[in-house]
């Protein structure tokens, strides 16, 4: 139970923190804090990845996108699109195993992710202006893992969790985006072999420029903009899928090629 009122940030922070750091799943903060709005969510959010950062290795590396197909708001039972922070020493490199030991209860979910090629600052940002921002996009991977029991949450809970960002995998191919349609790109979701899903680009909001150009009007009203060079998981193009030791995952996508992720 949150004690008073203006410690309920630091009581948050507390559940949130212990819940990684003892690997359980806790109940979603608003069946505690029912008040709990968006605004503070994304400021609880901030202070649980920024409180991680020591050096170098654990340094913010990008953005995310979540929430942003219609496949994984009909899954999470929820109506927008959120974003989270990149940490770098979460990133998994190409062919490094993932440790299942050392999440809760991860998910894999394909995505494309881009590197922007000019600043993008909010608000008024039309997918057409982002489209020119994103300099190169590749295939990726993201690797969720609520610390809430069951994946349950509300768009608030889900925004202090970071969005459920656990470890991301992104391909070292980069392909420039003038090179391609995003929207119409193909894209096979396969477990073990087995195809579990596929999708188009236009999964994200129609086309990913939309997704980008969401998240530079959302970030304007913090104050703050995409830099150049910024790294953007733009959020799944299918269902998340449940992943276990021995599991073998992999995304391909038309242009952007293939990205296997094996658990350990
Ligand atoms: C929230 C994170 C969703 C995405 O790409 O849609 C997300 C969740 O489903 O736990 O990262
Ligand atoms: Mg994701």
């Amino acid at each position: 139970m949150p004690p008073v009122v203006t410690n309920n940030v630091d009581w948050a922070l507390s559940e949130l923190a212990g819940a990684s750091r003892e690997r359980r799943e806790i109940e979603p903060l608003t069946d505690t804090w029912a008040e709990l709005d968006e605004h503070t969510a994304y400021a609880i959010q901030k202070r649980l990845v920024l409180g991680h950062v020591r050096d170098e290795s654990s340094r913010i590396s990008g953005l995310k996108l979540g929430l942003t197909s219609v496949a994984k708001q009909k899954q999470m039972n929820v109506g927008e699109p959120i974003y989270g922070l990149l940490v770098a020493s979460r990133m998994i490199g190409e062919g490094e195993p993932l440790a299942i030991d050392s999440l809760i209860h991860p998910k894999a979910e394909p995505e494309i992710a881009i590197v922007t090629n000019r600043e993008l600052r909010g608000p008024g940002i039309t997918a057409d202006q982002a489209r020119e921002a994103i300099g190169t996009a590749s295939c990726a991977m993201e690797i969720i893992d609520s610390r809430f029991k069951d994946f349950r949450f509300t768009l608030p809970d889900v925004i202090a969790d970071n969005t459920s960002a656990a470890r991301h995998t992104i391909s070292a191919f980069r392909v420039p985006a003038r090179d391609l349609d995003l929207p119409t790109l193909g894209v096979v979701f396969e477990k073990n072999g087995e195809v579990v899903s596929t999708a188009a680009g236009a999964a994200i909001l129609g086309d990913p420029a939309a997704g980008l150009a969401w998240l530079a009007n959302k970030l304007a009203e913090h104050g703050e903009s995409i830099p150049a060079g910024t790294v953007v998981m733009t959020g799944a193009l299918t269902d998340a899928i449940a992943i276990a030791p021995g599991d073998i995952v992999r995304v391909s996508i038309a242009q952007l090629g293939t990205l296997t992720l094996r658990c350990v």
